[in-house]
């Protein structure tokens, strides 16, 4: 396949003037009568532009009368795409707006060009029809949902009163949900240490120990607990078991925030297992009582194993009806199977720190189907999707519907998507917001 010609025209993004070397990948082209015209791939390029280490802006571009010296822009030009498999017209059309400006003086950075010019080729070569279809359900849970609406309730609130809402680690794990409460005025911080006497301070979704609690009362801290009410059951149930004398075997992932909570409701009482060979390391006389827990984002055919592991061992093993992992892990991995298998190729959108979204990852693999896990559109490879016909497109449990929805809008970019949903169960859950915080 040839390298498409990319041809220079005078442009100007209307952002402020780039530094020389920078590069804009726009999302918009303005001509000069005013005509817009969307470039739907623009986040495919950025990212990868930006992983090969330029400084990349995005915005409108606007088109300048021909003969303006100006700063250049580079455009893909349509001739280039013949021969690329795009097959109609549409495809060609929109892969062709995708434009790169390079650099604020007449004369653009080599650097700049050539990074653009080897970008704009490789997506250029990824470029055919394609089917998308969606995970259902995906994205958001009760859960999150509550999480975020403790938040946002707060921020309303005292945007009159001035006092700052503090937030104990990541609300959930989504760079893009703690990116967007921060640009609202939401003060993140790792510990409580970091958080003035008397302030008002949000828990996160996945759940704090006693002595976090313990040292929020002593500092007169203001809280609200956005623990999600499935992990309150977990820490009930760990309670109840440490008090009638068992010991306690919880299976999750060692330092994972839930784990760490959960863990200190009875921390003399507890041991963390993640595999059936730690289940056989364990050292614990055969005469003990042992019950179990799990963490709530497990993969289902994983936790079985660890569970049917532990049974064997301990004959008299207690522990919740089947597992804690919760009905939103259990719905998306069930959706996901499903999907997976008539997909070449499988995205979750997710963040990498987000344990149900990488397990989602895990389990599309051990079904056999490639998978990969990305923040947002600008995560996606070219060669991640050059031989697929099938993309699978899911999201984790923390992971808006607008990340989702610009996937599907930049896979458009590239050639004609035909979007379908596979849904495996309906979700009706919601959770009401904690008392203290107004439902709205
Ligand atoms: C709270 C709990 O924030 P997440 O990505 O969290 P995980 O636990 O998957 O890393 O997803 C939502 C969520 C899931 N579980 C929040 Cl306990
Ligand atoms: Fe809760 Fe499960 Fe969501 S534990 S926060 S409902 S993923």
């Amino acid at each position: 396949m040839n390298d498409p010609v990319v041809y220079m025209a005078p442009a100007v993004p209307s952002a402020a003037a780039l530094a020389r070397g920078e590069v804009m990948v726009a999302t918009e082209l303005r001509t000069p009568e005013d005509d817009s015209t969307l470039c739907p791939a623009a986040p495919l390029l950025a990212g990868t532009l930006a992983r090969a280490g330029h400084t990349v802006h995005m915005g409108t571009v606007r088109l300048l009368p021909a003969g303006t010296p100006s700063i250049f822009h580079l455009a893909l030009a349509p001739a280039a795409l013949a021969g690329t498999g795009a097959r109609d017209e549409d495809a060609l059309r929109r892969c062709s707006e995708v434009t790169l400006a390079a650099g604020a003086n007449a004369v653009p950075s080599l650097h700049a060009v050539n990074g653009a010019r080897a970008v704009v080729g490789a997506w250029a070569r990824v470029m055919r029809p394609r089917r998308v279809v969606l995970a259902s359900p995906r994205s958001l849970c009760a859960g999150v949902e509550r999480a975020i609406g403790v938040v946002e309730a707060l921020l309303e609130r005292h945007a009159s009163t001035g006092r700052r809402v503090f937030v104990r680690k990541q609300i959930v794990h989504n760079a893009h949900v703690v990116r967007d409460l921060e640009a609202r005025g939401a003060v993140f911080v790792g510990e409580l240490d970091e958080v003035p006497d008397g302030a008002v301070v949000v828990f996160s979704a996945h759940g704090v120990s006693p002595q976090v609690r313990a040292e929020a009362r002593r500092r007169g801290l203001k809280v609200v607990d956005a623990t999600c009410p499935l992990v309150t059951k977990v820490h009930s149930e760990a309670r109840r078991f440490a008090a009638r004398g068992d010991t306690v075997i919880l299976v999750g992932h060692a330092g994972h925030e839930e784990v760490e909570g959960t863990l200190g409701e009875a921390p003399g009482a507890t041991v963390l297992v993640e595999t059936p060979q730690d289940v056989a390391r364990l050292d614990l006389p055969e005469s003990v009582q042992v019950s179990y827990l799990t963490q709530t984002t497990l993969a289902l055919d994983e936790t079985s194993a660890v569970i049917t592991a532990l049974e064997e061992r301990f004959p008299g093993l207690q522990g919740p009806r089947s597992d804690d992992i919760c009905y939103a892990t259990t719905n998306r991995q069930h959706a996901l199977q499903a999907v997976a298998a008539q997909a070449d190729v499988v995205l979750v959108v997710g963040s990498a720190n987000s344990s149900n979204s990488v397990r989602l990852v895990e389990l599309a693999e051990r079904n056999g189907t490639r998978a990969h896990l990305i923040d947002d559109a600008s995560g996606i490879r070219p060669e991640w999707i050059s031989d697929a016909a099938t993309i699978g497109l899911t999201a984790g449990a923390s992971a808006p519907q607008r990340l989702v929805d610009e996937v599907v809008a930049a896979l458009g970019g590239l050639g004609p998507v035909t979007l379908t949903e596979h849904t495996t169960t309906a979700e009706t859950a919601t959770f009401a917001l904690p008392a203290g915080v107004k439902n709205r």
